[in-house]
């Protein structure tokens, strides 16, 4: 009998048993070797490989408990939410997303393609790398999986039936704790700043009763607009790159919630990368990502109103006026959210290290202050926010101040 019928978290040795009875990839007299490779918040992630038909695969399982913190109970299903969500993805937005080649419910993992031929953009960015088709990537990524799974284009009741198959209430909860509620609170045990910055964030951040009002109607806008079925993690460590390749890995935390909220990760996360560029003074780095976010948000507008005009389905969508509407609340939705995910970056759990990498003391407390100033300006003023532009000018309004 299998030993893998049922539930037991998985060592290296493991890995390859569970590889070699479950998945037709390697040849059976291969001499597979396993590491564990994770190095995110929640699960574990191991390579497998044969050396000599140089082939290799990933297995991602899923524990009770999150990597990053013992206190952090999680159900396993979150891999089974994954894995369905790169299927799909894969369907709407083919080579833009890794393979899933098995799902399996019992041991909680799935198997997927190996891209260790890309890096984690995260990484390649503090090595301040430039990846030129990142924005045309990306762009296509989020309006071919977004726009597909809402009400504008797909049938209600089918829509209706994918919202149920990815209520997702655990990973759901993280996010509306770690981004929209513990860093307006001074007192959150899971929240860390550093002493030199303690002060001023005590006075900009928990004591601005404006701030904590405006995060409270995005907390709410994240809690109800079953909008489209979203990535919902969409930060520089969910994705995998190269000069012309780019992959989105790791949508455990989708389900359908407002399209700003993966659009306004992708800026956020762009920004960490210019304030780490600032701080290291990469002059052709920090163009580059300064071009990278205003064609972000200026493509996904172009590539969102095109792919809209060739799929909407639903008759009152196709009202004049009502895609420029629509739009607009993406718009809003992605300034905040974007200056939400800043500001729990750097006030909380799970910090980035574009920044936690600042070594020298008075660099990483100019850095984050850079990065908060301007990220209250996106939360307030976000109804302001309709082009790439827009973004590039507050950002160096922040640096200015
Ligand atoms: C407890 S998990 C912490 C964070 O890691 C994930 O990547 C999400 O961003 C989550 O908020
Ligand atoms: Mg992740």
């Amino acid at each position: 009998m299998s030993r893998f019928n049922q539930y037991f978290l998985m060592k290296e040795k493991d890995v390859v048993d569970f590889v070699l009875e479950k998945v037709d990839f390697f040849d059976s007299k291969s001499h597979l070797t396993c590491a564990e490779i994770g190095d995110g918040n929640l699960n574990y992630v191991y390579r497998v490989s044969d050396k000599q038909s140089d082939k290799s695969l990933i297995v991602k399982q899923a524990g009770h408990t999150a990597r990053i913190s013992e206190d952090i109970t999680l159900s396993t299903n979150r891999n089974k939410i994954e894995s369905n969500a790169l299927i799909i993805h894969g369907k709407y937005a083919p080579g833009l997303v890794p393979k899933v080649y098995l799902l399996d419910e019992v041991m909680s993992c799935c198997v997927m393609e190996d891209l260790s031929d890309h890096l984690i953009l995260r990484e390649g960015f503090l090595k301040h790398e430039i990846y030129p088709l990142f924005a045309e990537h990306i762009t296509s990524y989020m309006v071919k999986t977004l726009l597909p799974t809402t009400d504008v284009v797909m049938e209600h009741k089918q829509k209706k039936l994918l919202v149920k198959e990815f209520i997702n209430p655990e990973l759901c909860e993280i996010s509306e704790d770690l981004v929209y509620t513990e860093p307006f609170n001074n007192y959150h045990h899971r929240n860390e700043i550093i002493v030199e910055n303690k002060d001023w964030i005590i006075r900009e951040i928990y004591h601005d009763n404006e701030l904590h009002l405006e995060a409270a109607k995005l907390k709410f806008e994240f809690m109800n607009h079953a909008q489209a079925l979203i990535h919902g993690d969409l930060h520089t460590g969910s994705i995998f790159a190269k000069k012309d390749s780019t992959k989105v890995i790791d949508p455990e935390f989708a389900f359908f919630g407002p399209i700003g909220y993966d659009t306004g990760n992708v800026v956020a996360h762009l920004i960490f990368a210019y304030i780490n560029g600032d701080t290291y003074h990469k002059g052709e780095f920090l163009d580059w990502v300064e071009k990278t976010i205003i064609e972000v948000i200026d493509l996904f507008k172009v590539k969102f109103s095109q792919e809209w005009d060739g799929s909407v389905t639903e008759l009152l969508a196709k009202e004049t006026g009502f895609k420029e509407w629509y739009l607009d609340h993406i718009l809003a939705d992605t300034a905040g959210v974007a200056g939400l995910e800043i500001i729990r970056r750097i006030v909380g759990l799970a910090k980035v290290k574009d920044i936690t990498s600042i070594e020298d003391t008075d660099s990483r407390v100019r850095a984050e202050r850079i990065c908060l100033i301007l990220a209250k300006n996106l939360i307030k003023r976000r109804n302001e926010f309709k082009a790439g532009s827009d973004y590039t000018e507050a950002l160096h309004q922040a640096i200015g101040e």
